[in-house]
């Protein structure tokens, strides 16, 4: 839908519907070009309505839909008694209850915006969360109306598997000898939660028995090449399955879980009932062509969808506005499994630098809104860092300041008292205090305020009376619509270390960790009985999603480094010794100044790269400098070329001025074992490859030895990819072009691991060069409508090479801008996504910032924008 100015869509307007769906039956003949989509609904005036005493004309949604007849009882309804508009049908009503019957034809070879029915691959598949089934037949497409569907799929017999969600109920042949099949789903759903699939697929197959004994029926669908990629999806699912029976007491409901695999995904996954649909990138692994990092994610994404089945299924959201409801819960219940399933420390550091690099950005620029926005044009827009990762600091924040029993019983109330129901965050709270008789009134805050907070902590010792004083002052900075902002709840996890490194005991339970209650702007908090002047741990396990300041000196972050008992914190407190480097080397650019050694940073590193009592994987993390994007969310004007100067300099020199101890943990590690996406393995790979980089970062003949070693000798992808990064980054262009092209002709049939080679090749700041980027686009295995190769090519670019991107001569902002208005025409989604790094143009110094905007105001100017990328154009002008 094109619109010139989208209009805003408020929450406080929000009305219940006008009428309730009590059935929906379906029935579709699946054409490429012309699907025929017949739907039956059982309509009924919805008792709650504003005003249940009038009969005010159905609205039903649809977008890009061939309207071809309508009935109501049977009868064919003539056109004066209803309306077809740009954005949907509007139907007179002719009682309290009535069956309505739509028949309608749609396009799904010509559906590019991977949205409602489509074609990926030969393969029909749906995408209908948030607004998609409106592109499939008129309906009141919003997730408070919830109905029980029945599907019925007619296909040719070259589409063997036929799928929707629920239980199969029948099946057979139509006269001309087409298949047929019918499933009936008994749980009443909305729309955005249908799905429908049609295919020539294989499948896997397993099954799981539930806590009460039931057993339930898995399959993996997937093309007949990919058949050997799906035993970890399948693995993960089973744990899925039985931590959230065993965490939560959640069981699984109806007799078969489905999952389905598909190459044009616009994001990671979907859980509709019963029949997940995944991006295969998000789903299909083996050894040699998936990465540890790649396991992870499948494993995490899979259960994430499958928790979805309980929160945001069986209890789903009232509106959108509430998507955090759904997605904020079940991202803190996957991040807890994972942590569960792997290293919990490590797992928590990846969580805080996602949001610490792109959350924060995200709640610095134009786009920030709180974690239940208040308004949106394009709800699409709103799948953001903000309402998923803060959303799940937010429950996360609940789960600390009631503790885990209380969390529980907390759940367990919301899920039963909810069940069947659409919902509001406030339910979700509220269910929280009715089963602890908890007070969340100034907590609720959270959901409300955007921004990110800032505290500011001061200290202070009395050796005499044995005191010591937290002084925290916290502050929330302006953001778009809102001005001024109220104090937060804040749980603030803290320990006080002495002198030899150890744990203080903080109250008369001998209690090392306390969770301090921030709840004014500012607060003081003492400790009693404390022999020595203690050196602070704040915000352990990074208690919430917050900046803070103290002035660590960076003896005291080595100090931490070295004792802190929480793991979280001694990395934090390694990326703080960086962060202090870094901005001195920035600052030295800046003036002109000889860069000096980062001599603090050095002796900081050197003392952990042997430490064999830590998890190599926190050695890894530890070893890691932030990257060009965490630096720039820092505060104040960003100055790119400083930040790619300074963080190059800082990493060369730890390079050269470690060289020998890298190489003696690189030996240690090298140990040819056979492979398994195992923690203790991925730990040991990790922190190697950590020192392969910096080995090669020193550019001598040996080390780039030992990448060319291992890439040719590699029988894992994390292992292969980790060497061809390192050659691409550091060899001469010849032999990376060499090595580049080797894996080339080795995986060109992989589609997984040609998205990972072009996605190394965009990324690197070395050889992802704009002219190499461009002959990417130009590559046969590249395709503009399948948005994985998009990101690998294009965001691998734009969001991950900071250092090419940020080219003085704004070619880089040009090209993007060419690349949005061109992708705005095929997937107006992924064009409004792709677009971020320009949008914040605000927060660069004069010139670039300049480049930047230009750049989106051409956007702007370039003609009619679908309301998705509109609304964050048009956001970053304002
Ligand atoms: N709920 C889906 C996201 C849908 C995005 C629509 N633009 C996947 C997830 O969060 O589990
Ligand atoms: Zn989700």
């Amino acid at each position: 839908m094109k619109e010139a100015q989208p209009r805003t869509i408020y929450l406080k307007d929000y009305q219940a519907p006008d009428y309730l769906i009590d059935r929906t039956d379906l029935h579709f003949e699946l054409e490429p070009q012309a699907t025929l989509v017949r739907s039956r609904l059982q309509v009924r005036r919805n008792p709650a309505a504003e005003n249940p005493s009038q009969l005010p004309p159905l609205w039903l949604d649809g977008a890009d839909l061939e309207l071809l007849s309508v009935h109501i009882d049977g009868e064919l309804v003539p056109a004066q008694r209803f309306r077809e508009m740009p954005e949907g049908l509007s139907i007179d009503a002719p009682g309290e209850t009535f069956e309505l019957e739509i028949n309608t034809r749609i396009d799904p070879q010509s559906n590019t915006s991977l949205e409602g029915l489509y074609l990926s691959n030969g393969m029909y598949c749906t995408q209908c969360e948030a607004e998609g089934f409106r592109k499939i037949t008129y309906y009141p497409d919003r997730p408070d109306v919830m109905s029980v569907f029945t599907t019925t799929i007619v296909a040719p017999a070259t589409y063997p598997v036929l799928l929707s969600n629920g239980n199969k109920v029948d099946s057979g042949t139509t006269e001309d000898g087409r298949l047929r099949v019918t499933w009936e789903d008994p749980f009443a759903k909305p729309a955005y939660l249908f799905a429908l699939v049609g295919g020539d697929l294989q499948s896997v197959e397993d099954e799981f028995t539930t806590l009460s004994g039931r057993t339930i029926k898995l399959q993996l669908f997937t093309e007949a090449k990919n058949i050997g990629k799906c035993a970890h999806a399948m693995t993960s699912l089973k744990h899925a399955m039985r931590w959230d029976e065993e965490v939560y007491g959640r069981e699984y409901d109806l007799d078969i879980f489905m999952i389905v695999a598909v190459d044009h995904f616009n994001m990671g996954a979907m859980e509709n009932k019963g029949l997940n649909i995944f991006n295969s990138a998000c789903v299909l692994a083996s050894p040699e062509t998936a990465s540890d990092a790649a396991f992870q994610r499948i494993e995490s994404i899979v259960a994430h969808e499958y928790f979805h089945n309980w929160s945001g299924n069986r209890v789903t959201c009232r509106d959108w506005f509430q998507l955090s409801l759904k997605e904020g819960f079940t991202v803190f219940r996957d991040a807890e499994f994972s942590a569960d399933m792997n290293s919990r420390a490590v797992k928590r550091i990846e969580d805080v630098t996602l949001l610490r690099t792109a959350q924060f950005a995200e709640d610095a620029g134009p786009m920030s809104h709180p974690v239940r926005p208040d308004s949106y044009m394009e709800i699409s827009n709103f799948y953001t860092l903000t309402v998923y990762e803060k959303g799940a600091e937010v429950v996360r924040m609940i789960h600390t300041i009631l503790g885990a029993d209380a969390f529980r019983r907390g759940s367990d109330l919301y899920f039963q008292r909810h069940d069947g129901c659409a919902v509001t965050c406030e339910d979700f709270v509220r269910a929280m205090e009715d089963a602890n008789s908890a007070d969340l009134a100034q907590f609720r805050r959270w959901y409300s305020q955007a921004g990110t907070p800032l505290l500011d902590v001061r200290d202070d010792y009395d050796p005499d009376g044995q005191t010591y004083t937290l002084r925290i002052k916290q502050h929330t900075p302006a953001t778009p619509g809102q001005e001024s902002k109220l104090p937060l709840h804040i749980p603030v996890a803290i320990g006080l270390l002495g002198e030899n490194g150890e744990d203080l005991l903080l109250d008369e339970s001998g209690a090392t960790t306390l969770v301090l209650h921030l709840t004014e702007a500012e607060q003081e908090f003492i400790f009693h009985n404390i022999p020595m002047r203690p050196l602070p741990s704040l915000l352990r396990g990074f208690s919430a999603p917050v900046r803070v300041h103290y002035g660590y000196t960076d003896a005291q972050l080595q100090f931490l480094m070295q004792h802190d008992s929480d793991e979280f914190n001694r990395w934090d407190a390694s990326q703080r010794l960086a962060l202090n480097a870094l901005g001195e080397l920035q600052a030295q650019f800046r003036a002109g100044e000889t860069m000096q050694a980062p001599q603090a940073l050095i002796s900081g590193f050197a003392s952990v790269i042997d430490n064999t009592e830590l998890d190599p994987a926190l050695v890894a993390k530890m070893l890691s400098l932030p990257s060009a994007q965490e630096l720039a969310e820092q505060e104040g004007e960003i100055d790119a070329a400083a930040i790619i100067a300074a963080r190059k300099f800082t990493r060369d020199t730890l390079a050269n001025a470690l060289q020998a101890k890298f190489l003696a943990r690189f030996r240690q590690l090298d140990l040819h074992k056979s492979y398994a996406p195992v923690a203790e393995d991925i730990a040991e790979r990790s922190l190697k490859n950590t020192c392969l980089a910096y080995l090669c970062a020193t550019a001598t003949e040996e080390a780039l030895a030992l990448a060319r070693a291992q890439f040719e000798r590699a029988e894992n992808m994390t292992d292969s990819a980790a060497a061809l990064a390192a050659l691409v980054e550091y060899a001469t262009p010849e032999v990376a072009e060499a090595s580049l092209n080797g894996f080339y002709s080795q995986w060109q049939q992989d589609t997984q691991v040609v998205e990972t080679w072009f996605g190394l090749q965009s990324s690197s700041a070395t050889y992802g060069t704009l002219e190499r980027v461009k002959a990417l686009m130009r590559h046969p295995a590249f395709e503009i409508t399948n948005p994985n190769k998009v990101r690998a090519v294009i965001a691998g670019f734009a969001a991950r090479n900071f250092t090419q991107f940020h080219r003085a001569d704004g070619s880089g902002f040009e090209f993007l801008a060419d690349q949005v208005i061109a992708l705005d025409k095929v997937n107006p989604q992924i064009a409004a996504r792709l677009v971020t790094p320009l949008t914040r143009w605000k927060k660069y110094r004069g010139e670039e910032g300049g480049k930047m905007r230009a750049s989106v105001q051409r956007i702007m100017d370039s003609g009619t924008l679908s309301r998705d990328l509109y609304e964050v154009v048009s956001k970053s002008l304002a």
